[in-house]
């Protein structure tokens, strides 16, 4: 993948932040291809994978799936595609995440998209999205909100202080979050 030339960009945010309906934008606007960590291991469970139960399970519990799993089917669909430059959205979700990622690939990201949202508003949004996902639950949702403060948000700290993370407010209209993201990629060369 590295000497592929592949250029990665994690998108991260707590549950409902609008992480894939941002990245719908900016793969429109960017020519990025969208890598939703969350949507593989889903399409894992429907393929009848060996893993699938276990997956099923861990995300009913809003828990953080094994490393290797996720960056398999990370790295297969990057693989797959002719694209070089990737969205990778909800990874890495823990410190053990993301410096397997980096053991693995060699990949560093360019940057890191952080959509900033509180709670409530997270919730709001998750409790109306009316998609049929399991996790969409009031028991789940405050389970992922427990994973994401306890283990999420310190890997966002950490692209922080390497300069790396570029913070957008995300609790206003989707248009207005767009404008904050289009700003972030504008120094990103097309
Ligand atoms: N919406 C979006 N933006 C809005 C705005 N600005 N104003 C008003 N409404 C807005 O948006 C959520 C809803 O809000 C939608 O109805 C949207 O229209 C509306 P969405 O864009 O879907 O938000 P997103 O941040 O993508 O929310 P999602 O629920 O997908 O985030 P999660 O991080 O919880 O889910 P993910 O799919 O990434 O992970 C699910 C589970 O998989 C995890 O809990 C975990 O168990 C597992 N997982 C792993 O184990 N490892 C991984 O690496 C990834 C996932
Ligand atoms: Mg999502």
């Amino acid at each position: 993948l590295k000497e592929k030339g592949v250029k990665v960009i994690f998108v991260l945010g707590g549950p409902g932040s609008g992480k894939g309906t941002q990245c719908a934008n900016i793969v429109r606007d960017f020519g990025f291809t969208h890598l939703s960590a969350g949507d593989l291991l889903r399409a894992e469970i429907k393929s009848g994978s060996a893993n699938g139960t276990m997956i099923q399970n861990m995300i009913k519990e809003g828990k953080i799936v094994p490393s290797e799993v996720t960056i398999k089917l990370l790295e297969k669909a990057m693989l797959e595609n002719g694209n070089y430059k990737f969205l990778i959205d909800g990874f890495p979700r823990n410190e053990e995440n993301r410096a397997a990622f980096e053991e693995v690939t060699r990949i560093e990201p360019e940057f890191v998209l952080f959509f900033d949202c509180s709670e409530e508003e997270m919730e709001r949004r998750l409790l109306s999205r009316n998609q049929g996902r399991d996790d969409d639950n009031i028991e789940t949702i405050r389970k992922r909100f427990k994973v994401f403060l306890e283990s999420s948000l310190p890997v966002i700290e950490y692209y922080n202080a390497k300069n790396k993370a570029r913070t957008v407010d995300a609790a206003r209209p989707i248009n207005e979050v767009f404008e904050s993201v289009k700003i972030a990629f504008s120094s990103f060369d097309k």
